[in-house]
């Protein structure tokens, strides 16, 4: 089973080799990276390169030329990885937000779902502990907003960090999407519900990133909270 984990990274030169090696030192047979890289600043696209040098045929890195969004990143990076015969296909944040040790309880979750998502709010996953109390409510917030205006049946709909079955990303168009913030990861979520696909969620801890900075702004915000509308009446009847 050959597993593919795309990490869409935008200035993560300071995370991403600790990042990989903690993957990697999972020993997960079959296991592979894709870097999707928006040509950052910092040389992250580099660092990747070399990565690649140290991990043959294990890790390779797509360059892509600008920064344009998670959501456009992940399209080509999940693109890329059903082309290479993936079997699994992983998405996670390059942060270390996403722990690499609960890996394998993703991968086991999956021999019974078509998706597994790490989960903040289910009984054992939590955020941040030193997050103020205006972050964990906007968290909060986010996840209960979309979640109850497109009715989905998970706890934690904003979380990137998921395996999917091949089967499962086959059956959604998720190249279809106009979102480009992380909205774009509540519209795949819409879209397996509307396909009738099964989730699980296991807990994760979502601690803060400690190196570099959070690519968060006001317009992916508000981008988010008024494309989970368009979402409901773009889809609204259809199956897909
Ligand atoms: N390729 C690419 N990666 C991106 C882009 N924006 C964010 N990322 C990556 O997506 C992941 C999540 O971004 P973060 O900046 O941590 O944002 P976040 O996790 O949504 O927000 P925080 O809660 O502040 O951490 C990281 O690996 C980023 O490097 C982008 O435009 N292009
Ligand atoms: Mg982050």
């Amino acid at each position: 089973m050959k597993i593919i984990q795309v990490i869409p990274t935008y200035n993560e030169a300071k995370n991403l080799p600790a990042l990989v090696s903690a993957l990697f030192s999972l020993q997960i047979p079959n296991h592979h990276i894709l870097v999707v890289d928006d040509n950052s600043p910092d040389g992250t696209g580099q660092v990747a390169e070399s990565l690649a040098e140290t991990y043959p045929g294990r890790l390779s890195v797509l360059h892509r030329e600008a920064k344009a969004g998670l959501g456009k990143a992940y399209i080509n990076g999940l693109r890329h990885a059903l082309n290479a015969g993936a079997d699994v296909i992983g998405m996670m944040d390059a942060d270390f937000s996403h722990p690499p040790e609960r890996l394998p309880a993703l991968l086991e979750a999956l021999s019974e779902a078509d998706l597994a998502i790490g989960s903040r709010y289910v009984p054992g996953g939590g955020v941040d502990r030193d997050w103020p109390l205006w972050r964990k409510g906007l968290s909060w917030f986010g996840n209960t907003y979309a979640r109850t205006i497109l009715g989905l049946p998970i706890r934690d709909t904003t979380g990137a960090y998921r395996l999917w079955r091949r089967s499962a990303l086959e059956a959604i168009p998720f190249e279809d999407t106009r979102s480009s913030g992380y909205v774009f990861v509540i519209e795949l979520a819409y879209l397996a519900k509307l396909a009738g696909l099964r989730f699980a969620e296991v807990p994760i801890y979502f601690a803060e990133r400690t190196q570099g900075a959070s690519k968060m702004t006001l317009r992916i915000q508000l981008e988010a909270a008024i494309r989970v509308w368009q979402l409901r009446r773009l889809y609204r009847n259809k199956r897909v």
